[in-house]
């Protein structure tokens, strides 16, 4: 049996009871039938995992709403510590956690240590953050009156997760969620249960270490049935969610059925432009990550090249030859550049479009694959594919969560280019290559890409947490992590205050008593 070091990083994670059900903490009231994680690097079942009843979640919101009152009192600095000392115990954990997630979710294990570094990083910037909640003060038109406006902590968050970054994207908004004062529900995919286990031991010890009830953190486990739990409780102001567009129009369905608010990262169909005017190196290292990184299953993943036709063939042979250099395996060995899918649906669904891909008239000239033989017994393993098409084609359109590149060719201005890469129904992220500046400015103006991301010279992936991250249309139009996301995880106040002995109205009104 494969170990690369697995069976130690579970046991300094405080995975225990593993063939029996799993759990975690004190406050993880798992009764329902048992998850059994498998991992898609050697198809072996890692461990099983508590899922939660209708009446632990029940419990979990009494101890979730009873430590919120504690919380949200705490000043935000001060809960700033608490998630310092979180960030610490990350960077203690780093290899082991970045282990779990390489050999639970499949990417590699550098892009596992990636994964963990963002949850550092989004920590180290929350930290910074709980001194910043700052509101503005206006000036009254009233005399003798103040007016300004404050941020108080919203509640219970619920955050829904995908499998495909199992750690960092509850972390993003958890660590912003906590300096707001907020506590925290999180349901990660039912696909990587134990990275949630993982994490809330973290964060369990943290909390315990400063005598804070565990029911700041939350974890609970199950499919969308456990999600339905939150999307449709009044108790819960904010959901955050991150999937598919499918998933996302459901949850905020329900969450705007009772008038919550709702965070939403869905799918994206990202581009990168090559213009006449591309440094085509850096164009092949950017689009090569873009697509193959963590398997094509990256919200933020490149999934379509639109290529001027001056140097359409350059690129395209390029890149082929590329591809020859890619070795996909076990993405605990260093060596490899890409690993397994998530699942065998994940492979169904990549040997489809393929297949669709053809029926439409696309033409592959990387063929991709599904692998079979020694290393591959998973069956989750894929070669990556190349295929020339027309952004027109049905499956162009979708995002397939798998490593296959559509080059799409592109004549004239960068306008013609533009237009192709906004002709799509999700808007999360875009670049272009080029070293023209007017090529790069019309690209990043008000006419130019329509997504929440737009680059210039570097790839579609890869966020740094500094920067709002989300995307418009059908991605969803909500933003994680940097700048002023936070907000949303506050309400805002507006205060009016009148120092004097008069009542003057707004407005000028006069009203004689
Ligand atoms: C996701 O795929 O859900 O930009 C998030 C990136 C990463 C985050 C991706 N920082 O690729």
């Amino acid at each position: 049996a494969l170990d690369f070091g697995i069976q130690k990083a579970l046991t300094q994670l405080g995975i225990k009871d593993i063939n029996n059900g799993t759990s975690t903490g004190s406050n993880n009231f798992g009764s329902g039938e048992l998850i059994k994680s498998y991992s898609p690097v050697d198809g072996s079942l890692i461990g099983k995992v508590k899922t939660t009843s209708k009446k632990d979640y029940e419990k979990t919101m009494e101890v979730a709403t009873e430590a919120f009152k504690q919380w949200r009192t705490k000043p935000a600095p001060q809960r700033g510590e608490v998630v310092r000392q979180f960030g610490e115990k990350l960077r203690e954990h780093k290899d082991a956690l970045g282990k779990l997630v390489s050999y639970e979710m499949g990417k590699s294990y550098q892009e596992g240590l990636g994964e963990v570094q963002e949850m550092i990083d989004i920590c180290d910037f929350a930290v910074g953050l709980s001194r910043q909640l700052h509101g503005l003060t206006m000036h009254s038109e009233r005399p003798g009156h103040r007016m300004y406006e404050q941020y108080h902590s919203l509640g219970v968050v619920g955050i829904i997760s995908a499998f495909n970054f199992p750690v960092a994207v509850w972390a993003w908004n958890t660590a912003l969620a906590w300096i707001c004062g907020d506590v925290c529900i999180w349901k990660p995919s039912e696909k990587t249960p134990l990275c949630g286990i993982a994490c809330q031991n973290i964060i369990a010890e943290v909390l315990k270490e400063n005598n804070l009830p565990e029911g700041i953190s939350c974890l609970i486990n199950g499919d969308y049935q456990v999600g339905e739990y939150m999307t449709q409780d009044t108790r819960i102001p904010l959901i955050s969610a991150t999937g598919s567009i499918r998933m996302g129009k459901i949850v905020a369905q329900a969450v705007a059925a009772r008038l919550g608010k709702s965070l939403l990262e869905l799918g994206g169909n990202n581009a990168i432009i090559v213009t006449p005017d591309a440094d085509i190196k850096m164009t092949i290292i950017g689009a090569v990550f873009g697509a193959v990184g963590t398997a094509g299953q990256r919200c933020t993943s490149t999934r379509r090249l639109i290529i001027h036709e001056s140097l359409y063939d350059k690129v395209k042979e390029t890149l082929v030859n590329a591809y020859k250099q890619l070795s996909i395996g076990n993405p605990l060995d260093e060596k490899n550049h890409m690993g397994p899918l998530i699942d065998v649906q994940a492979v169904k669904m990549y040997e489809n479009a393929l297949k669709k891909l053809v029926d439409e008239g696309g033409k592959l000239i990387v063929e991709g694959g599904t692998l079979k033989g020694e290393g591959y017994e998973s069956g989750c393993y894929v070669k990556p594919a190349i295929a020339e098409a027309k952004n027109e084609y049905a499956i162009v359109q979708e995002e397939t969560f798998a490593p296959i590149l559509y080059l799409l060719k592109y004549s004239g201005d960068v306008e013609n280019a533009i237009a192709i890469q906004n002709n799509v129904v999700q808007g999360l992220s875009s670049a272009i290559m080029t070293n023209n500046l007017r090529e790069a400015e019309r690209f990043l103006s008000v006419s130019g890409s329509d997504c929440g991301i737009a680059n210039v010279n570097i790839g579609t992936s890869g966020a740094e947490i500094g920067g709002a991250f989300g995307g418009e249309k059908e991605t969803g139009g909500g933003r994680e992590s940097g700048s002023d996301a936070w907000k949303i995880y506050m309400r805002r106040q507006t205060n009016t205050i009148n120092y004097t002995t008069e009542l003057p109205l707004a407005q000028g009104i006069k009203f004689n008593l």
